[in-house]
């Protein structure tokens, strides 16, 4: 075959692909019997030339397809249809490079609402298709399809993508790769291979039902019935031994291991049995190398971390486990292995060794390894990191409860028979149900949304006292955003509180990276703790754990026009309010203004 036919067989199986076609055939009769022949062959030939390609495995795109639909899949001994993206369970690894633009074609073909987010990526002006429901877009409804463009500009390393409609997510995800600029390289020797390494959760009930009933009692939600990785709960569990993931690998090469806590509700602990691994980056940015026995790793984050086959030749497992700080709160103790295979001809240990973990409340193991992320600060990776602060806030975030209102079938399962809630800033956002707060702000409609989301906690007090007077517990209801100047540079202050239980939460700010510049525990001293901030090498992350009872200092400069999302992303953290909203606002030149909406946002 000559190479122009190949290409030309490529093209055209790339084309069916993305548009469910039977044959190529299809395709240009398709395009040539079209009403609007010239206005089709101006987007296709547009997207043609602007559009860098994304491909999946060997599978090259144009404009990536992906079906939300539901799939039966089997673990722990029983079957469940759960949502799926092209019937895959986590879904498909996506690959671009750095600066790409491209685009997905997001068809619903389920029975419930469904949006796709793209965490980490920053959608430069582009906030249309960054994918919360109700904040940027309404949900993409049964029957549904979504152009979204996906704007990569700084990104280098692993993102991720999820749902972002109710708990959709626990199913709904997938590991997003972001290769070097051509011609540049990693700033590590090149490993031999990557492999996505995705910890996750998984319950035998469908997770809608595990919602509801969360939401009807007001307490905590049930319990995940195993952690999974790659979406195998592994060795330890009953039926899962043939569907163990296993990485198999040669000694003495270098393995990329594309990491993402996608769980709803814990951190993790990570490790190899008698293997150290290095951190080399997190949310898509590298970090210096970081090498350690273990890993931290909270909801939401990404991590590059690089393994050498440097051991005997053996089966070894690799495991995960949540680390959980609250006290006396149900929580899944289970550990979720896979295996490590080195090649050759040798007998095996059975079992496996398995690595040594921290205790399960080991804070200090958790905060410890967080906090020794540094970036790489280096002349093809600076550290921008802003000096001259035109904004401060400080945010608390705390979970609080509700008095029981003994309506509808509703009950009170949250501490003393009160209901439980989250706010930040003590609001506990609701979002809409009928428009977002992006097509509000847009076009002028008023009454959506408030404008006075307060700059320093509308409360003060002992934020980390081992003992709170009960009616601090209880939040505002708002749906209060902070405006922002454009270019405005923003240190943002997160106080955890010891409000109801103090714990960890993983906030994540979406359409930025931001540096995290200094955390600690207990209360945040605006004279002593500014002194030990780290400008210098702050790791550049999406979301950041903060402490729990302690605080975390982040800094960013607003220089992303939009509406852009910020929530705990522990998902019953976040389902009770724990969220807000930031406005951008535009520049003055026309390169610093938000670009106009597609012409396909889903209605509401
Ligand atoms: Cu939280």
């Amino acid at each position: 075959m000559t190479g122009r036919k190949a290409i030309i067989l490529i093209i055209c199986d790339c084309i069916q692909k993305a548009f469910f076609m039977k044959s190529c055939i299809d395709f240009f009769f398709f395009f040539f019997t079209s009403k609007h022949l010239i206005r089709r062959a101006l987007i296709y030939i547009c997207r043609y030339k602007c559009l860098h390609i994304v491909h999946m495995g060997k599978a090259i795109f144009l404009f990536f397809p992906l079906q939300v639909k539901r799939t039966p899949y089997t673990r722990l001994c029983s079957t469940k249809n759960i949502l799926t993206v092209n019937g895959q369970f986590p879904g498909p690894t996506l690959y671009a490079h750095k600066g790409d633009t491209f685009y997905v074609d997001v068809y619903n073909k389920a029975n419930e609402n469904i949006t796709i987010h793209w965490h980490g990526v920053k959608q430069p002006r582009y906030p249309w298709s960054d994918g919360p429901d109700y904040i940027t877009q309404c949900p993409i409804q049964p029957g549904g399809k979504f152009s979204q463009k996906i704007v990569l500009s700084m990104e280098e390393g692993t993102v991720w993508w999820h749902a972002h409609s109710d708990w959709t997510r626990a199913t709904v995800h997938g590991i997003f790769i972001i290769y070097p600029k051509h011609g540049t390289g990693y700033p590590y020797a090149k490993p031999h291979t990557e492999v996505p390494i995705i910890l996750g959760e998984w319950w035998k009930s469908d997770i809608n039902a595990v919602e509801s009933e969360f939401l009807r009692t007001g307490g905590d939600p049930n319990i995940s019935d195993a952690l999974t990785i790659n979406g195998q709960p592994g060795d330890l569990y009953p039926c899962s031994k043939p569907g163990t993931f296993k990485l198999v690998v040669e000694h003495g090469k270098t393995y990329l291991l594309r990491m993402a806590n996608v769980g709803m509700t814990d951190l993790f602990f990570f490790g190899i049995a008698k293997h150290q691994i290095t951190v080399v980056g997190t949310d898509g940015t590298y970090t210096k190398p970081l090498k350690r026995d273990y890993l931290t790793i909270s909801p939401g984050q990404t991590m590059d971390v690089l393994l050498q086959a440097n051991q005997p030749p053996d089966h070894y497992y690799m495991a995960a486990k949540a680390y959980v700080s609250t006290v006396g709160v149900p929580f899944d103790n289970t550990t979720t292995t896979a295996i490590v295979q080195y090649k050759g001809k040798y007998t095996p240990s059975s079992p496996p060794p398995l690595p040594h973990l921290p205790p399960y409340n080991d804070t200090n193991a958790s905060a410890t390894f967080t906090s020794s992320l540094r970036s790489l600060a280096s002349i093809d990776h600076p550290s921008n990191v802003p000096l001259n602060m035109t904004t401060k806030l400080i945010f608390t975030v705390s979970v609080n409860t509700v008095p029981c209102a003994n309506n509808n079938n509703n009950s009170c399962a949250g501490p003393n028979g009160t209901r439980f809630a989250a706010s930040v800033n003590n609001i506990s956002f609701h979002a809409p149900s009928n428009i977002d707060i992006l097509e509000a702000y847009y076009k002028h409609i008023n009454g959506v949304y408030g404008d006075k989301f307060p700059n320093i906690p509308p409360l003060i007090f002992n934020f980390t006292a081992d003992y709170l007077p009960l009616v601090l517990e209880i939040p505002q209801r708002g749906r209060e955003v902070k405006v922002l100047e454009y270019n405005s540079t923003v240190e943002l202050v997160f106080q955890g509180t010891n409000l109801v239980q103090g714990t960890e939460h993983p906030m994540h700010l979406h359409g930025y990276s931001f540096y995290v510049v200094g955390s600690g525990f207990g209360n945040f001293d605006k004279k002593k703790d500014p002194l030990r901030y780290n400008l210098v090498d702050p790791p550049i992350q999406n979301t950041i754990a903060v402490p729990k009872n302690g605080w975390v200092a982040i800094r960013f400069r607003a220089s992303n026009p939009g509406v852009w999302f910020m929530h705990c992303h522990l998902e019953r953290h976040l389902t009770w309010g724990m969220e807000m909203a930031f406005i951008v606002k535009n520049g003055k030149t026309p390169d610093s203004k938000m670009l106009p909406p597609p012409r396909d946002m889903p209605p509401c």
